[in-house]
Order: C-alpha cells, then sequence, then structure tokens
C-alpha cells in the first residue's frame, strides 16, 4: 500500500484501514501490521458523513499514552453500503470502500424476487459500488428456465451475471475472479448462499451455512462483529451480519433514476426537468418503457422504491 510513506502528517500519525470493529475496539491494518485503536472523542471526518467508523474506513491512528492506539481522524469515503438499523427506517453505513457489491439471489429455494434484486441493485450503485448480480444454485433440477430470464433480463438491464453453484462448482471461476480483483460485499435474502460460495472460494473461512430462521436470533445478545477478511488468493470481502435487508435509506429521490443501468441514456432528454418518469407527459423513460427499451419489471421497481423514499 505505502500509503504513510513520506507523508507529511504529524508525527507518530500512520495510516491504516478499518477491518474489523467489535463494540468500541477498532482493529487497524497498517504498513507495520495491525494493530487495536479506540476512537478519540473528537474525530476529525474528511468526508460529509459523520457516523461511525466502519470496516473499510482509511483512517490516520496515533499513538496516545502507554502505547495504545487512537482513531483521530477519517478519510472521506470513496463508497458505502448501508442496511436498515434494526429499528425504524434509518439506514446506517455498515462497510465503506468496497469495490463491488455481489447481489446474491438464488435461482431457487428461495424463489428470487426481482423486486428484491432491484433494491439490491440500487443499493449498491447508490453508494458508489460496482454491482453485479450472482444467481447461484444453478445445479438445481428445473432452474435451467429461472435462470435463462434472469440472465436475459438482467444483462439486458446492463448488469453483469455470474451464474453459479456453489456445490458443484459450476461457474465458480468467474465468481473468484470478481473476488480476488479487488474489496467486495456479498448481500441478498438469508438462504441463498452467500456464506458457502464464500466457503468455496476460500475454506478455511469455515462460515457457518444452513438457514438460521429470523425467529432464533430474537433473544440473543447481538454482540455484531464486522469484519474485512483478507483472502490468501488476493482481495477482501466483507463480512457483516445481517445482509439480507440492505436500506435505501440515504438514496435521494432525485437521484434513483440514474440507480437504475438503463434508465441512464434516457435521463436528461424528458420534457420536465424534474421529472419523475411515473406520470408525466413526455417523459423519454416512459417512452423508453413503451417501446421495449426498459422493462415494464424494472420500471415496476423504480415507481415502487420512488414511492418509499
Ligand atoms: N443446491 C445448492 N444448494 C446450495 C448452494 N449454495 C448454498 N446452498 C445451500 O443453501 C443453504 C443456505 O446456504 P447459506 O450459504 O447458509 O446461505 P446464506 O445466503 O449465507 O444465508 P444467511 O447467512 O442466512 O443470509 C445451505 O443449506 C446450503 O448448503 C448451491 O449452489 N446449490
Ligand atoms: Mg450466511
Ligand atoms: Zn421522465
Amino acid at each position: 500500500m505505502g500509503v504513510n510513506a513520506g507523508r507529511a502528517g504529524a508525527p507518530g500519525t500512520r495510516a491504516g484501514q478499518v477491518i474489523e470493529a467489535v463494540g468500541g475496539v477498532y482493529r487497524v491494518r497498517t504498513d507495520e501490521g495491525i494493530v487495536e485503536a479506540s476512537l478519540r472523542g473528537r474525530l476529525k471526518w474528511t468526508g460529509p458523513v459523520p457516523g461511525k467508523v466502519v470496516i473499510g474506513d482509511r483512517v490516520e491512528i496515533v499513538a496516545g499514552t502507554g502505547g495504545a492506539f487512537v482513531i483521530e481522524s477519517v478519510r472521506e469515503r470513496r463508497t458505502f453500503l448501508s442496511r436498515w438499523a434494526s429499528s425504524g427506517r434509518i439506514a446506517k453505513v455498515v462497510a465503506a470502500n468496497l469495490d463491488t457489491l455481489l447481489v446474491v439471489a438464488s435461482v431457487a429455494d428461495p424463489r428470487p424476487s426481482r423486486e428484491v434484486i432491484d433494491r439490491m441493485l440500487v443499493m449498491g450503485a447508490s453508494g458508489g459500488m460496482e454491482v453485479r448480480l450472482v444467481l447461484n444454485k444453478v445445479d438445481l433440477v428445473g432452474s435451467r428456465a429461472v435462470q435463462a430470464e434472469l440472465e436475459g433480463a438482467y444483462r439486458a438491464a446492463g448488469c453483469a451475471v455470474l451464474a453459479t453453484s456453489a456445490v458443484t462448482g459450476k461457474g465458480m471461476e468467474a465468481f473468484r475472479a470478481v473476488i480476488h480483483a479487488g474489496s467486495s460485499a456479498l448481500a441478498g435474502p438469508s438462504g441463498v448462499g452467500k456464506s458457502s460460495l464464500l466457503n468455496a472460494v476460500e475454506p478455511s473461512l469455515d462460515l457457518r451455512t444452513r438457514r438460521v430462521g429470523r425467529r432464533s436470533r430474537i433473544g440473543k445478545h447481538t454482540t455484531v462483529s464486522s469484519r474485512l477478511i483478507a483472502l490468501a488468493d488476493g482481495g477482501h470481502v466483507a463480512d457483516t451480519p445481517g445482509f439480507s435487508d440492505v436500506g435505501l435509506g440515504g438514496v435521494a429521490a432525485a437521484e434513483l433514476d440514474r440507480c437504475f443501468a438503463e434508465f441512464r441514456p434516457f435521463l436528461g432528454t424528458c420534457h420536465f426537468k424534474d421529472c419523475t418518469h411515473v406520470h408525466e407527459p413526455d417523459c423519454s423513460v416512459l417512452a423508453a418503457v413503451a417501446d421495449g427499451h426498459i422493462q415494464p419489471e424494472r420500471h415496476r421497481s423504480y415507481r415502487t422504491i420512488l414511492a418509499e423514499l
């Protein structure tokens, strides 16, 4: 990385990246190894989004008295990923500076929902991440038609699609190539195979699989640990509990249309500058839906999400 070498900063400060956050303790990877750090009371944020320090955040740490490290400042985030907080409709950022959001759906068991897929694609795009759709469980009997339909639909919508099976290994070379190329997170409903896919990439991760019912988590004290895992063959993957419900609270209604990749060529040419592409006359997006350039399912997801913002 070499981020710190020769950097003009206060003496004793070094740069690093947060790779784990448990309670008030942050593990920070620096050029000179991994250290634990706490937060300075008055934290300096370079970026516009003060809040919690999360995995992926790039920080400056300084050695305090007795050799303990303190996070002094947080750099502006390049990308962010958020999900709904447990209560209310407030989305909180759970990871920063990741390159890619892999939206995982299974072709069967559980059945895929296009609206859920679209929400997660929007979340990734709105946070500035590159998004890809992973269609998992393609080994399941009778899943060919669903796979073909979704692959066709999302490729047509300008989204890269991977078809995988964590069980047979089908499509895993392409999946590995993406995972090892940068930093990513996997999002998708419970049971689609997110942990299984990561275990297939790196068995030593030994992530817990099989479906965990929502009910069984209730009553448990949730000591939530988020980690940014460095993979043996390169790349990092975020391991954050509860990625089945990504939050759209941080998305501005006026920016939602940009999060639908295939809408972009039509934006800016509607009759009204502030066109919402729902009911307005002379709307280029609605015209594109009418003549088949935009799929009605995608436009339906857009309308549903817009109504919530
Ligand atoms: N047939 C088949 N089953 C799979 C595949 N991938 C995962 N499974 C099974 O699907 C179930 C759920 O897989 P997990 O990896 O636990 O799913 P997850 O997305 O991590 O689920 P949560 O952690 O609850 O969000 C397990 O029983 C897996 O063995 C696959 O490619 N094919
Ligand atoms: Mg899992
Ligand atoms: Zn419009």
